[in-house]
Formats: structure tokens, C-alpha cells, sequence
């Protein structure tokens, strides 16, 4: 098909990433943002992305969740559609473009074909998942999740916060209802879906390339671990009494470490990154400690391999210093492969725009993850500057996201067939 000449009207994409960033709970000025879902600037930033969907000639609806659609209708309103989008909700002290730009830029993509005349056969549908951030109930990806079928309505509704709030009372309290079995959409309901996405690594940026055209996406896990020791007073219970739980944690981190290190796969790798201290005080022994693993890699069996290998390593910990520890795994995904269809769509837009690029994993997991499961899925990445990402000083240039939008659009267009102006 003969690909529409764009113009992306990259200023306005910017203006609008810098006025989504507004939205944060972040006690640090924007770049930096915080924004958890279902909170306040969570709504408020659903409210000012709806506003600009329906600006641009979109149908919106809302599903009982909150995963949002934004549907530009095609010559052909009966056929399946085709996907973008990604989301819009920020781990604490974030960037301002993981994620939004597969909102925004979708979004801008939709507006320069509709700008260069072309009028897609196959509607095009921008989604903005509800919550890809696993901040406040563990897990993440949960609108994905749920609309792909990976996960079910009720394991969903029952997830809680640290504060106690189920899933199903948040979305509630933040004003969405009905049941939340019916967001799950049927396999075909779209007929590709195409995330854009930056990087969040270096591999771009030290190849000199602009464009990513992802073949798979890293199977993620998370585990929580609880520890509970004996605890007691700072001063009277002498080293060779205690059964100090923070120090069996601090021996266990060091082995989950020598774990990943150690690993045959150099894509494997385990973070703890979140842990909570009890009773939390100067003076008195930590009694229990809690704490999550982050462990992925882009070969599952791996990543099992390396999981079984921990907790063996931790049990072995607790029984010496007798503790005891405690694992759930709130997540153990399957890898995702791009379909080739999407991936040749992806390639075939990058080279009429002249763009280096290059095929390659996604090391982050994404909403495309569980996309994949009903649609054929590929992704688009740009750089990040220094391959930053999760924190204030994220960075995509704006020559970079214009090109990654372009790309987009021209994706879009192929997949979604249709005619260019004039013809
Ligand atoms: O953690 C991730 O890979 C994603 O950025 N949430
Ligand atoms: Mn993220
Ligand atoms: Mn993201």
C-alpha cells in the first residue's frame, strides 16, 4: 500500500506530556511524577486525556475497571479493529514518558492521519490501560490483565493495597462500575495491537538508532517474602541469642544477588526494591520484615530455573538463623512474541521514513505482554536518553518521539488498510 506523507505536530505532543506530568502526587516539581491508580490525579489525568480523545472526533467509553477506549471509526465500522496505546499511570517519582507516550502519541499518530486525509478501513482503537504499574496492589499490568483473560475477575477484584482497600472497592471508590467480568474482550476483537513505547535501556541510544521494532517482551515475576525473627530490645538481648529477621533478609537479598549473577542468561535479573521494616524502631530488634522480588528474563524457563534456586537459597537462610520465611508469588508470566506481520509493518513504516532501526527484546514488561494473548501484538520503541527510565530525568527527545509517532501512524495505517487523500 502507497504509505500516507504525515506531518506529526510533535510541539503539541509535548505540551500535552508536559501537562499530563501536572497530574502527580509527587512531592518533587515535574519531570518528576507520581501517579497511582484510582487516586486524584489519577482521575484527573483520565479526565484530561478523555477531553483530548473526544477533541479529535474519538468515541470514548470507559470499561468497569477503568481501561479506556478511544475509538476513531473506519470505513468499515464491523470489522475487527485495530489497537494502540499503553498507559498512564506512574510508579512514585517517575518520568513523564513511560507510558504516556503510547497514549499521547497514539493519540497523535490518530491526528496526522486524520490531518494527512487518510480514512482507515478497519477502526482504529487508542487504549489507556487502567493500571500497568504494580504500585499499589502488587501486580501489574491489572487492565490488561483482566481484558486479555490472564488473570480472573475475582482473583482481581480481591487484590489489596497496603492500606487494606480491595481492587473492586478502589475502582468503586474512584467511580467505576458493573461487573468487572465484562471488560474481558473476546479474542478478534482486535485484529493487531501496536504499542509505542520509550525504551528504558541503552541499547538504542549507543546504536545510534531511532527505531525499536520489539520481537519479545521479558516474562516477569514478583514474589513477596515475609520474615518474622524474635525481635526484642537493642540492649539486652545479647548477638549470639537474637534471631534477628532484617539480618536473615539482608543475607537473603545478598544470595538473591550471586543467584542472578550467577545465572547462565545475561537478560535475567532481580531487584528488591520495596521492604518494610516491623516494629520499625531504633532501639528494638525487627521482629518481621517483609520485602518483594522483582525477578525477570526473556527465557521463562530460565527465570523458573533461577526463582527455585532462591527460595531454596532463603528457606536454607532462615532454617540456620531460625527464622521464619514465608514466599508468594503474585506473578510468574510466560515471555510474549511479537506477531511477524506486525514486527514487517513496523519495519516497513521505519524504512520508508528512513529511520535506523533495529529487532529487539523488551527487557521492561509492558500492557503488550498480555495483549499478545488476543491479538497479534507488536511494539515500537524510541531511545531514552542514557537509557534512563523510573526516574525524574527520563528523557525522550522530541525528534525521537516524532519519529516513533510517525512510525506508529504508518503501522497503523497498513494494518488498518484504507485509502490515503485524494484517491
Ligand atoms: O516494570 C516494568 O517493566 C514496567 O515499566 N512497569
Ligand atoms: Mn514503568
Ligand atoms: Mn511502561
Amino acid at each position: 500500500m502507497d504509505l500516507p506523507a504525515l506531518e506529526v505536530d510533535v510541539e503539541t505532543l509535548v505540551d500535552e506530556l508536559q501537562e499530563l506530568a501536572k497530574f502527580s502526587a509527587c512531592d518533587e516539581p515535574p519531570p518528576a511524577v507520581t501517579r497511582v491508580v484510582f487516586t486524584d490525579v489519577d482521575r484527573q489525568a483520565r479526565d484530561y486525556l478523555k477531553q483530548l480523545h473526544r477533541a479529535a472526533g474519538l468515541t470514548v467509553r470507559e470499561d468497569a475497571v477503568g481501561n479506556t477506549f478511544a475509538r476513531w471509526v473506519g470505513s468499515d465500522a464491523n470489522a475487527s479493529a485495530v489497537g494502540t496505546g499503553s498507559h498512564t499511570d506512574a510508579i512514585p517519582h517517575a518520568g513523564m514518558y513511560d507510558g504516556t507516550l503510547g497514549v499521547l502519541g497514539g493519540l497523535e499518530a490518530i491526528r496526522s492521519l486524520q490531518r494527512g486525509g487518510f480514512r482507515p478501513q478497519r477502526s482504529i482503537e487508542l487504549v489507556m490501560f487502567t493500571s500497568e504499574e504494580p504500585t499499589r496492589f502488587g501486580v501489574g499490568c491489572t487492565g490488561s490483565r483482566l481484558i486479555s483473560g490472564a488473570m480472573a475477575p475475582d482473583t482481581l477484584a480481591a487484590l489489596e493495597d497496603d492500606a487494606g482497600n480491595s481492587y473492586d472497592q478502589a475502582r468503586a471508590a474512584a467511580g467505576f462500575e458493573g461487573e468487572i467480568a465484562s471488560a474481558v474482550l473476546e479474542h478478534g476483537h482486535y485484529t493487531a495491537f501496536v504499542e509505542l513505547h520509550i525504551e528504558q535501556g541503552p541499547v538504542l541510544e549507543q546504536a545510534g538508532e531511532v527505531i525499536g521494532a520489539v520481537t519479545a517482551i521479558a516474562a516477569p515475576s514478583t514474589v513477596a517474602f515475609e520474615v518474622t525473627g524474635q525481635g526484642g530490645h537493642a540492649g539486652g538481648v545479647l548477638m549470639p541469642d537474637r534471631r534477628d529477621a532484617l539480618c536473615a533478609v539482608a543475607e537473603m537479598i545478598a544470595a538473591i544477588e550471586e543467584c542472578a549473577l550467577q545465572s547462565a542468561s545475561p537478560d535475567l535479573v532481580a531487584t528488591v526494591g520495596k521492604m518494610e521494616v516491623h516494629p520499625g524502631a531504633v532501639n528494638s530488634i525487627p521482629r518481621r520484615v517483609r520485602f518483594t522480588l522483582d525477578l525477570r528474563d526473556i527465557d521463562g524457563a530460565n527465570r523458573d530455573r533461577v526463582l527455585a534456586e532462591i527460595l531454596d537459597q532463603t528457606n536454607s537462610i532462615a532454617a540456620r538463623r531460625k527464622v521464619e520465611v514465608e514466599s508468594t508469588v503474585l506473578n510468574a508470566d510466560p515471555p510474549a512474541t511479537a506477531d511477524a506481520r506486525v514486527v514487517q509493518a513496523v519495519r516497513q513504516a521505519a524504512m520508508s521514513l528512513n529511520l535506523p532501526f533495529r529487532e529487539m527484546v523488551s527487557r521492561a514488561y509492558h500492557d503488550s505482554l498480555f495483549m499478545a494473548r488476543i491479538a497479534p501484538m507488536g511494539m515500537i520503541f524510541i531511545p531514552c536518553r542514557g537509557g534512563v527510565s523510573h526516574r525524574p530525568d527520563e528523557y525522550a527527545s522530541p525528534e525521537h518521539m516524532a519519529a516513533g509517532v510517525e512510525t506508529l501512524a504508518l503501522t497503523l495505517a497498513q494494518l488498518a488498510g484504507g485509502r490515503p487523500a485524494c484517491t
